[in-house]
């Protein structure tokens, strides 16, 4: 391992000149030697989500290298750096250009002729003629005196009807009758004593707490439940576990409300709530490959979902950038798959520095997480992407390719060659072995297999791959997917590839591993571009809709369910507008909480095409996360707002009420925006 130095005494900046500027639109780099030598014979290694793409040229220096957004540049021959003095290499002609500060290049360092890296600090990039402070944090929603509604809950439910107000007790003293009910209340224990661990939310009678009985009963949908006041005690029920919990969450907010903000809500004195849930799914989709998140931080973050009766976690564990999950028959996976650093097979990416970064989680971990999600309402649904968005299976696994295969194609995140390979028998009995360890792991039923984002060019240099599409198509679409062999494509967005020959291998691969999930009693789980080719039975799978709500709608016409999850609203990783200060992409579009809440998912779907919708999602892509601060910013209250259209009938939504309201939920950091 090659010595990482951490004085960090180089500076990096990087600005973004605009169209409309005086120059052409220009990506620019200025490494500034504040060392007291002069610097000679390196190279500057960036990365952040902007790439310099092949369309791109390059100014004032060479670029050595190129993966995905990472970069190395070399100043022109003999360049010597010398102290307090700068040297700018420039991009022009980027397809992509970047919108938001959190759009360039967030890490970088020098790599000396002995292959020491250096780190090197990094300013956020600047976008010409904006001087906006660049902003990182929560927004704020204060609770305002005056709210429309007494009590406080997120998602609003069903149907409130309280009335009188009680002095707001000190906290809830829980006495469940029978089992379910007992488990219930350990799980709201947990869940608070997570969330706000010095509040005493459940409390004994000695320590004040308020009487709270709690029961199954019969006839409530499984979510469904109860909240009955009076002022000698509360009564909740339900006919499950889940139902419970979600009274005892209600329950919670409101005594929240009351005690933390008097003035603006009130405990009920009588009256009922009656509530049950709008739609089936209340998804979050997390990307764990871009960006690693600990243990600590996925639980703590379960908890956050059920506190919005959010009830799927969609856990993106493999992508180009890592694989996440500890495989027993492959340890490589982990052992080469989970981490980036200088020098490693995977490098640097969006803002992990030369430092060996990254991270896996154990079969243990996994285990832990998924049974706590359980006792919280929450199934966790993992997914593998396949057979694009592979780089870092395949530098673990090499044999996922054709050993013959030549040239390149790219994916539009930049990566080359990055498709495991449909026509090899190798690849279903590694895969197989994966979708064993993972049904043994997760008890849910759905196993998600991603199917996204496959490029047109894939295996077009593969003659096992070109064979096999032969014997599929014939020979005129073989030779028309061999032409597309290192013709650059995705360089304006991802690859439309519906009747390629990638479409044809993609989708002969899915039937096979879909007939094998279902072999095993799977449901299979794929983003809408499993679609292609029609192949998948439609009864056995659930397809994520992330391109415009009218494509999810045309799929459920054809019969398969859906969960709605258009990129350009309920995709977190969009900013929150479309100022340069503010952080994340905006390639799909961006949405404020006001967008993403009164946005309609199901608007023009027929019944017909209703009756295949199972539920939303938000997703949350990690390439900008490398800031926790600018995690809390996109994710809240945006993850509350989603919250509310997948629970609260439409014609009970309201943001005003919202708005009022949200301020009281939890985010995950707890960084807040500088007022
Ligand atoms: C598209 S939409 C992707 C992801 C990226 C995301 C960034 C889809 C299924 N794939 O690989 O992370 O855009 O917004």
């Amino acid at each position: 391992m090659m010595a990482i130095a951490t004085k960090a005494k180089y500076q990096l900046e990087t600005f973004w000149v605009p169209e409309g500027q005086e120059e052409s639109p220009v990506y620019a780099l200025r490494l500034t030697n504040n060392t007291d030598q002069p610097l000679e014979n390196f190279t500057l290694c960036v990365s952040g989500p902007a790439r310099i793409d092949p369309a791109a040229s390059v100014e004032g220096g060479t670029l050595l290298k190129r993966l995905s957004n990472h970069a190395e540049f070399a100043p022109p021959e003999g360049f010597v750096l010398r102290p307090g003095e700068s040297w700018t290499v420039k991009a022009l002609g980027m397809s992509y250009h970047p919108k938001h500060w959190t759009d360039g290049a967030n890490a970088g360092y020098v790599v000396l002729s002995d292959n020491d890296a250096v780190s090197v600090s990094v300013a956020p990039t600047r976008a010409k003629g904006d001087n906006a402070a660049l902003t990182r944090g929560a927004v704020i929603y204060p609770v305002p005196n005056v709210a429309p509604v007494s009590v406080s809950v997120v998602p609003w439910p069903n149907a409130v009807s309280v009335s009188g107000r009680l002095a707001p007790p000190a906290g809830l003293d829980l006495r469940p009758e029978g089992g379910e009910a007992a488990a219930a209340v350990r799980a709201f224990k947990a869940l608070t004593e997570g969330l706000f661990p010095v509040e005493g939310i459940v409390r004994p009678a000695a320590e004040g707490g308020f009487p709270i009985s709690l029961s199954l009963a019969d006839g409530f949908a499984p979510e469904a439940y109860n909240v009955r006041f009076s002022a000698a005690g509360v009564a909740v029920s339900g006919s499950t576990r889940t139902g419970l919990l979600y009274g005892l969450i209600t329950l919670g907010q409101i005594l929240r409300g009351a005690r933390l903000h008097p003035e603006t809500f009130l405990f009920p004195a009588a009256g009922e709530i009656i509530d049950e849930p709008a739609l089936v799914w209340r998804g979050v989709h997390l990307d764990v490959a871009r960006q690693f998140y600990a243990t600590a931080e996925i639980e703590h973050f379960l908890r956050i979902l059920a506190w919005n009766k959010l009830n799927r976690f969609h856990w993106h564990l493999s992508d180009d950038e890592a694989w996440r999950v500890e495989i027993d028959a492959y340890p490589a996976l982990t052992e080469i798959g989970a981490w980036r650093g200088h020098g490693l097979k995977i490098p640097p990416l969006l803002g992990s520095g030369p430092q060996v970064t990254g991270g896996y989680y154990s079969k243990a971990a996994i285990r832990e997480i998924v049974a706590q999600a359980a006792s919280l309402g929450i199934e966790v649904i993992p997914e593998i992407d396949v057979p694009g968005h592979c780089y870092a299976m395949l530098q673990a696994i090499p044999d996922l390719r054709d050993p013959g295969e030549v040239g390149s194609f790219y994916s539009v995140q930049g990566f080359p060659v990055n498709c495991i390979n449909p026509a090899r028998e190798q690849t279903y009995r590694v895969l197989e072995t994966i979708f064993d360890e993972l049904i043994e792991l997760f008890p849910s039923k759905i196993i998600h297999i991603g199917a996204d984002e496959v490029p047109l060019g894939a295996w077009s240099g593969s003659p096992e791959a070109l064979a096999r599409l032969r014997d599929i198509s014939g020979e005129a679409v073989a030779a028309a997917h061999a032409a597309r062999l290192n013709v650059i494509t995705n360089t304006h967005g991802a690859d439309e590839i519906d009747g390629s020959g990638a479409a044809v291998l993609q989708a002969e691969f899915l039937a096979r591993v879909q007939a094998f999930l279902a072999s095993r009693g799977c449901v299979t789980g794929g983003w809408q571009e499993a679609a292609h080719g029609n192949v998948i039975d439609k009864g056995r799978s659930l397809l994520f809709g992330w391109r415009t709500v009218e494509a999810s709608a045309a799929l459920a016409g054809e019969g398969y369910d859906m969960v709605v999850c258009p990129g350009q609203v309920y995709y977190l990783d969009m900013a929150n507008s479309q100022a340069w200060s503010e952080p994340g992409a905006s390639w799909a579009g961006w949405s404020d909480p006001e967008k993403l809440y009164t946005f309609d998912p199901v608007e023009g779907w027929s019944d017909a095409q209703k009756k295949h919708l199972l539920g939303v999602q938000c997703c949350i892509w990690s390439e900008p996360m490398t800031d926790r601060g600018v995690f809390d910013r996109l994710v809240f209250p945006r993850l509350s707002a989603l919250a509310e259209t997948g629970w609260t009938q439409p014609q009970r939504k309201s943001f005003q009420r919202f708005e009022a309201l949200v301020g009281l939920m939890p985010i995950l950091y707890g960084i807040y925006a500088e007022q």
